[in-house]
Order: C-alpha cells, then sequence, then structure tokens
C-alpha cells in the first residue's frame, strides 16, 4: 500500500500523520511533546523566555532534530516506512535556524543521531520563534529604510511584524556580529527539517517565506530593498524560494538505513503551519474559511490574487495564490478570563446563545483583555457601552462574543469576499454559542472536522500525497476532510447584526485611535 507521511513542526510538539489515499480510516498518529519527552532542553511548552526580558522567546534546533529521530522510532514501530511514497511537512511560522554552511545537511552519518549530525554545524544553537517580541526597534529601522509602512505591506503582505524573521535576522546582524559573520545559511523551521530529511539545502515555499517581510509577494521572490533594509549579504544567507508543488528531492540515505524507508522516495518541501492547515482544513479554495479558535484566535481564508490588508498577512497558498490570515490576540485567554470574573461554567458560556433571539439595540462590548492586535489597540479590561444597568451575566457573556464575531469580520472583510462556509477548528470550536453567533454574523454555514487528526499535519500529509505521490487535491478532500454541518445562519439574527456592526465599527475605531 503506497503511505503518505506529513510531518508538523509545532511550537509545543512534533506530530506525524501517515495515510493511504484508498483507506482514509486508517490514518496513524504519532506525536513527540517537546516539553515531557525532551525534558533536557528545559522548555516550557516547547519555549524558553528570557528572564529580564520576557518579550526575547526562542526553541532549540537541536531538540527538533531529536524529536525527528524520536517520532521517526515512534513511526518505524508502528508501520513499515518502506511503504511510505512520499513525504511533506511543515513547521511553526517564522522561526530561523543559524547554519554555518549550506553543505550542513550531504552525508548524514546513521551511526549518529540528526543532532549529533548537525550540531558542529549551528552558528547559533537558539532559534527565535513566533512568540518573541522583541524587535520593535529592528521593525521600525527597516520600515524606515524601506520606504514606510505601506510600502512594506504593499511588497509583502505585512507590516514590519516583530515576531517575523526578517526583524529578527536584523536583530541579531546588529547584536551578534560575529554569529552574522559566520553564518552562511539561515533557514526557517520548515526547510530546516525539509533538509534534513532530504540531505540537501532544500528551498523554502512561498506559504512559509511569507512569513519573513522579506519576500515580495508580486514577484514571488527576495525583495531587493527589504533585503537592503534587513542587513548586508542578508540575501546570501538565504535558501531559493520555490512553490510549494516543488519536490526538493528524496529521503536521504540516513532516514533509509535507521528507519527503513525505501531508496527514490520524494519529498515534497514544507510550508508554514497555518498555510498547512488550510489544506488540512479543506479550505483551499476560495469562498470559504477557517476560523481556528485557540490561545489566540485566527481567521484565514484562501484569496485568488495577492492584495494586502490592513491588520492582516497574505502568506502563499500552498494549492497556489494566495491565503490571508488575521490573528487575534484576545481569544481563548480572554474567554476564560470573562467566565472566571463571572464565576460561571463553560455549560453557562457555551448556552448562552440557546432560544436567544438578537435585537438591533445598541448594547455592545469590546471584549479585550489584553492589547490586541487586529486591530492595534490598548485594553486591559472589556469596554460596556449603552447598557443603562449593570447587564445580568448571560446578557455580558453574549454582548462579550458577539464582539469578538464582529471584531473578526470587520477585521475579515478586509481581505474581501465574503466565505459562505466557514470551517471551525481549535480548543473551543464546540462551543454552540460562538458557532451560532459565527453563523449570524457571518451569514455562513459553520462547519466541523470529523475526524481527530491535526489539521496542520493532515495537511502535509496531503501535500505529500499530491506533489510527491500524484494525487488530486478534490480526491484528497473527499476522503480526508469530512465535515459535519455545526450551525447555519439565521435570518433575523443576520438582519440585527447587520444594522449593529457598522455602531460596533465606530467604537472600535475610536478604542483604536486612543491607542
Ligand atoms: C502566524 C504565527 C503563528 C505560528 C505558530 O503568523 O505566528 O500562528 O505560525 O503557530
Amino acid at each position: 500500500m503506497p503511505l503518505h507521511l506529513g510531518i508538523d513542526a509545532s511550537t509545543q510538539s512534533m506530530s506525524a500523520v501517515l495515510i493511504d489515499a484508498e483507506r482514509p480510516e486508517c490514518a496513524l498518529c504519532e506525536s513527540v511533546n517537546f516539553e515531557r519527552e525532551l525534558p533536557q532542553y528545559g522548555t516550557s511548552a516547547g519555549a524558553v523566555a528570557e528572564e529580564e526580558n520576557p518579550l526575547e522567546v526562542w526553541s532549540y534546533p537541536l531538540m527538533w532534530l531529536d524529536a525527528l529521530d524520536m517520532l521517526m522510532l515512534k513511526l518505524a514501530r508502528r508501520a513499515n516506512l518502506a511503504e511510505v511514497v512520499s513525504v511533506s511537512g511543515d513547521g511553526q511560522q517564522h522561526a530561523s535556524v543559524w547554519l554555518n554552511t549550506p553543505d550542513a545537511f550531504l552525508g548524514l552519518d546513521p551511526s549518529k543521531s540528526l543532532s549529533q549530525n548537525l550540531r558542529p554545524h549551528l552558528s547559533r544553537t537558539r532559534s527565535p520563534i513566533w512568540l518573541d517580541a522583541s524587535t520593535k526597534e529592528e521593525c521600525a529601522e527597516m520600515a524606515a529604510a524601506a520606504g514606510g509602512d505601506e510600502r512594506v505591506l504593499q511588497k509583502t503582505g505585512s507590516v514590519m511584524t516583530e515576531r517575523f524573521t526578517g526583524a529578527q535576522m536584523r536583530k541579531i546582524f546588529k547584536r551578534e556580529p560575529d554569529v552574522w559573520r559566520a553564518t552562511r545559511r539561515i533557514h526557517l523551521n520548515s526547510s530546516f527539517l525539509c533538509s534534513a530529511l532530504c540531505g540537501s539545502d532544500a528551498p523554502v515555499d512561498f506559504g512559509d517565506g511569507a512569513g519573513m517581510n522579506l519576500m515580495n509577494l508580486s514577484s514571488l521572490s527576495w525583495d531587493a530593498d527589504m533585503l537592503g533594509a534587513c542587513a548586508p549579504n542578508a540575501g546570501e544567507k538565504l535558501p531559493k524560494l520555490a512553490p510549494s508543488s516543488t519536490v526538493a528531492g528524496c529521503v536521504c540515505e540516513y532516514f533509509q538505513k535507521k528507519y527503513g524507508f525505501s531508496k527514490g522516495v520524494k519529498v515534497a518541501i514544507f510550508t508554514g503551519d497555518n498555510p498547512s492547515s488550510l489544506v488540512g482544513s479543506g479550505d483551499s479554495s476560495a469562498g470559504r474559511a477557517t476560523v481556528s479558535l485557540g490561545t489566540s484566535d485566527t481567521f484565514f481564508c484562501a484569496l485568488e490574487k495577492f492584495s494586502a490588508a490592513e491588520n492582516a498577512h497574505i502568506f502563499g497558498n500552498p494549492s497556489g495564490g494566495f491565503m490571508g490570515l488575521v490573528c487575534f490576540r484576545n481569544g481563548s485567554l480572554a474567554r476564560e478570563r470573562l467566565k472566571d470574573s463571572l464565576g460561571i461554567d463553560w455549560n453557562f458560556f457555551d448556552g448562552s446563545f440557546e432560544s436567544y433571539e438578537p435585537r438591533a439595540d445598541s448594547k455592545f462590548i469590546l471584549p479585550f483583555y489584553a492589547d490586541e492586535t487586529s486591530p492595534k489597540l490598548r485594553a486591559t479590561a472589556p469596554a460596556f457601552f449603552g447598557f443603562e444597568r449593570p447587564p445580568e451575566k448571560i446578557e455580558t457573556v453574549r454582548a462579550f462574543i458577539e464582539g469578538q464575531c464582529f471584531n473578526m469580520f470587520l477585521q475579515a472583510q478586509r481581505l474581501g469576499g465574503r466565505p459562505g462556509k466557514i470551517t471551525l477548528t481549535g480548543g473551543a470550536s464546540k462551543s454552540e454559542a460562538i458557532a451560532q453567533c459565527l453563523a449570524d454574523v457571518f451569514e455562513a454555514e459553520i462547519f466541523t472536522i470529523s475526524g481527530s487528526v491535526n489539521s496542520a499535519a493532515l495537511g502535509a500529509a496531503m501535500r505529500a500525497a499530491q506533489w510527491g505521490g500524484e494525487e488530486s487535491l478534490e480526491k484528497l478532500e473527499a476522503a480526508f476532510c469530512k465535515k459535519s454541518r455545526f450551525k447555519s445562519p439565521r435570518k433575523e439574527a443576520a438582519r440585527a447584526y447587520e444594522k449593529k456592526i457598522p455602531e460596533f465599527a465606530k467604537l472600535l475605531e475610536a478604542a483604536a485611535k486612543d491607542k
């Protein structure tokens, strides 16, 4: 049976899913949790924050390599890896890996571990990751050098963003000149792991490359102005850019000898975790969107054309074209704080839309407990508007959820189009209240994914099957992205919200101005 392997290198763990396109029910999943299974690195949920400056957050490339060895060992115990015909993967976006040579991956020795093989080639043992927010100064410098925020947005699909790799590279160039000089290759987490797998220097795909503020989304190449704004010789240190459909090579001898892979197993280049989730959620084509409700909430959707949008990030869509992503900092943590402050439980929270008929009144909550990124505003507590008396608990919950959904709708609208179908994923995706409110606010059908496979890892396995194994995306989506309809929009509620949303937008705008 030809099997396709997807590897998802996320922040807290590395997971694998092995699929057979003819037998979708038999997907095999394995995972390595960084904090628990690789305690020697001392990470907390896969990351380390600097004690004196918690804005600085990193992880360890050697830990990721140890996890890859561990994951392969676990897989080899449960499956015959000689049956794998193609592999692909994805990684947390923005994280950079610093190497003293692009040839580091050649001739990996199977008598040693991956980390032993590659340790001598790291010019820096730490990898700044997406949780790092320490590059405010470098963002300002790069924006100024490249002609201002708007120009950077139009070129790279995002304004200068602290966690993005370009600003992180500039920071290391400024503060660690020896490291900068010694470095001849800067990989992303995704292209680094792909390189290890095929034993050669792999390209960065358009999906993950767009998360660096260095790629020009019109020409799909490294942008000379952005590279110039970043640091001297930055371009020479980066891998090539390539479409996500590129086959980088074959699984190298290291994995053949150690874990039983066959010769000639194709490796489709890795992408970022969000682009991979777009594929794994079955939302690769325009007109649909995914809402992931997690620590922070994200909204993302496929876009046919590149069009920059304020507060959004545009990345390459692995299936062709682009994708827009909006990230909301006040997600599950904000909902949890509301629940705790009201002394209610999740059943009360989730049941709050049962027999609720929204009216077009002017009662609103701006649902932010902390500074928000979309839109950019400062906040420490939710703000109440239009309530004559302190609201009942249930009223508070409803207005809070409405506030989150109104904001998501307003920010998502900037990406153009209106999704008729939304797939809900993430921890809070079972919430009846949030699902109903999203359905009414977006006037969209809400679906949840039937299987329990993590959507990024599944997307990676689907990409392996598509580009390395020649399966069609349509067939893969029909087999692996089965969804159930969860909630439908209600006409009356949608009409009420149509009136309320412009009023909410004004309150939001005023709050953002005050920042
Ligand atoms: C996206 C982002 C995160 C990471 C980790 O811009 O920073 O979603 O990809 O999941």
